[in-house]
């Protein structure tokens, strides 16, 4: 924890970090005027059902304010123009671009909700000080109160280069992308949050540390400091603590009387502007989904309807994603007539990875494929509900939740690959995904931010919490031959891509499956996992002389020979390197990877 004291302690390096928070400026409308520049000199709104999410900053002069009714909007600004905003799509696709593009100064970012971006430029920072003379350095956009005294740990000349540093990625933003932004600069996350908003649109604003408890006093509510979500301000309102002043002088005992002393030493921290949350790198999402609400569906051929939409669009999203999913979702909001209240379930089930075929580097589903997942839905959606019984549903939601985990093996050629791929292609990692609530959660309690709307087709946002290792297929799918130095790891690639003769095999796998996908009577048969069967196939249809059959002979030829002498070892001796000949009975269950896995085709 950072030290209670709100003035700076001279002589200690005591506000080391230099962070950086940026907010796109009306993120939605910004998108909406890039796509059609003739929407730029009218006042817009975009809509989603009978609520204004956004508006531009013309509407705004106008009073139009964000999640307005349509109604009042409309009666505060007659002549606004209305934009549908219900298909996130392009927003997310901007999302991820800006994300992208922040990627570039090589400093962890950390992506909060669809418009916000926490950037840690310390070490930035720090390497520019070292060229430049301490003097020079100059204060970019506006100061939050300058006071004219410095800090002795230097705080001050970091947070000028760091202002710097937000200007050019702002410039940069604006320059490559179009949408101006806002940035908010301090020592910590809490403070780059609070003050990045105080100069809209397209502008930004440094805070130094001296300044932290006097500019968090001038918050009234305890609600607006991020990550102080209702429950907790329910309880300090409660407790009469109403403001960020009550909060700042009330006692720690006190309020250790109300929470867990952790949590009593953190709101304490918060109310002084202190907060050491680092800057957590945005990986993956652990799950990609969606979901649509509505008044009320009763009817089964609708539901599949309602999925059947859902799931065109959410294969849409993993295919930007890259990684190939193994578990399916689906969540249903009941609602209890007799309580007049309403409760979400889910259900989910393991999927075959096989649905999934890349094709030119895209990962695809064919129709076939998509009546798969559809039987697979519905299953669960019959697991969910009795429907001998009348069912009245609010929601209906879908997500895949679990991707193709990178394949170790027990083979150390396996490893060697797989190392050294990822490093090949770690420039190619990318956030396809929305993000939201992170370990603190700044968006819940964020001014600007905290209402929430029950929308249709609203994001299921996942959570980054941890940086999420990136799949073996999201890696290869970036691969490009001048991308790989050694051919024999392209060539691994290539083989479990072309294998024709396997992709017949597999096939045929796949249409026997076909014939077992009916309703099954144990949960754990949900298990529709292929791999082993495949596996299988592998081990019998194989001539396991030297080579076998499917094996492209002068692919085989590049591989190095302690590589080629492993996998001989492999193919004469199945069992060894954990490819058994299954009974059938055994077939559904896991087997450990092999190298030999990489020659698997996706079809
Ligand atoms: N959004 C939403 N529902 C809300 C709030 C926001 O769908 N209750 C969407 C629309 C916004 C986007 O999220 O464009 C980003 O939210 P911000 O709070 O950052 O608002 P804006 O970017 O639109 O405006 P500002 O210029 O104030 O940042
Ligand atoms: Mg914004
Ligand atoms: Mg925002």
């Amino acid at each position: 924890m950072e030290s209670s004291s709100s003035t700076c302690n001279y002589g200690d390096n005591e506000h080391p970090r230099s962070i950086i928070h940026i907010d796109i400026d009306c993120f939605y409308a910004q998108v909406e005027m890039l796509r059609n520049p003739e929407l730029r000199t009218v006042p817009l709104g975009i809509q989603q059902k009978n609520i204004i999410v956004t508006s531009n900053y013309e509407a705004r002069n106008y009073g139009v304010q964000k999640c307005m009714l349509v109604s009042d909007a409309l009666k505060t600004c007659p002549n606004l123009k209305l934009v549908n905003g219900e298909d996130l799509h392009d927003y997310r696709a901007a999302s991820n671009k800006i994300f992208e593009l922040l990627q570039t100064w090589k400093c962890p970012v950390e992506k909060l909700g669809m418009d916000e971006n926490f950037i840690d430029v310390t070490k930035l920072v720090e390497e520019k000080l070292k060229c430049v003379h301490i003097e020079s350095v100059t204060h970019s956009g506006h100061i939050y109160n300058e006071s004219g005294i410095e800090c002795l740990c230097g705080c001050h000349t970091r947070l000028k280069v760091a202002s710097q540093l937000a200007n050019e990625i702002r410039q940069k933003i604006y320059d490559e992308l179009g949408f101006t932004t806002c940035a908010g600069i301090a020592h910590n996350k809490l403070l780059a949050k609070l003050v990045c908003p105080l100069h809209k649109p397209n502008n930004q604003t440094t805070i130094c540390p001296e300044h932290a408890t006097e500019f968090m006093s001038t918050l009234q509510s305890v609600r607006f400091i991020p990550s102080i979500g209702l429950k907790t301000t329910e309880t300090l309102i409660s407790h009469k603590i109403i403001s960020v002043t009550d909060l700042q002088q009330v006692p720690l005992d006190i309020l250790k009387k109300h929470f867990s002393s952790d949590m009593a030493v953190r709101l304490k921290n918060l109310s002084l502007g202190e907060d050491n949350t680092p800057v957590k790198q945005t990986g993956k999402p652990q799950s990609i989904g969606l979901e649509d609400s509505f008044k009320t569906v009763s009817v089964k051929s609708e539901v599949e309807d309602k999925f059947c939409a859902l799931l065109q669009r959410l294969l849409i999203l993993v295919r930007e994603d890259g990684r190939i999913p193994v578990s399916l979702r689906v969540t249903l909001r009941k609602k209890d007539a007799k309580r007049l209240s309403s409760h979400r379930e889910s259900r989910q089930c393991q999927i075959s990875p096989s649905i999934f075929i890349i094709t030119n580097g895209s990962l695809t589903v064919t129709n076939v494929g998509q009546q798969k997942l559809m039987t697979i839905i519905m299953r669960l959606f019959n697991k969910l509900i009795d429907l001998s019984k009348p069912f009245h549903l609010t929601l209906v939601g879908l997500a895949f939740t679990k991707f193709q985990e990178r394949m170790t093996g027990r083979s150390s050629i396996v490893n060697y690959l797989m190392n050294d791929i990822s490093v090949q292609s770690v420039l190619n990692l990318q956030n396809d995904c929305d993000t939201s609530a992170s370990s603190m959660d700044y968006s819940a309690a964020s001014p600007s931010s905290s209402t929430t709307t029950d929308l249709s087709d609203a994001e299921v946002e996942p959570s980054p919490k941890k940086p999420k290792k990136v799949t073996w297929i999201a890696k290869r799918r970036c691969l490009s031959k001048e991308e790989v130095a050694s051919p024999s790891k392209l060539k691994v690639g290539e083989l479990r891509l072309n294998s024709k003769e396997l992709e017949k095999v597999s096939e045929l796998r796949l249409n026997s499956r076909d014939r077992s996908l009916t309703p099954r009577a144990s949960p754990a048969k949900d298990n529709l996992s292929d791999a082993s069967d495949t596996m299988k196939d592998i081990a019998e249809g194989g001539n396991c002389d030297d080579c076998p059959s499917y094996v492209d002979k002068e692919v085989f030829n590049a591989l190095p020979d302690e590589m080629q002498q492993e996998l001989k070892v492999m193919w004469k001796n199945p069992t060894s390197s954990g490819m058994t000949r299954s009974s059938p009975r055994t077939m559904n269950k896991a087997k450990p990877n092999t190298l030999l896995k990489y020659f698997v085709p996706h079809k």
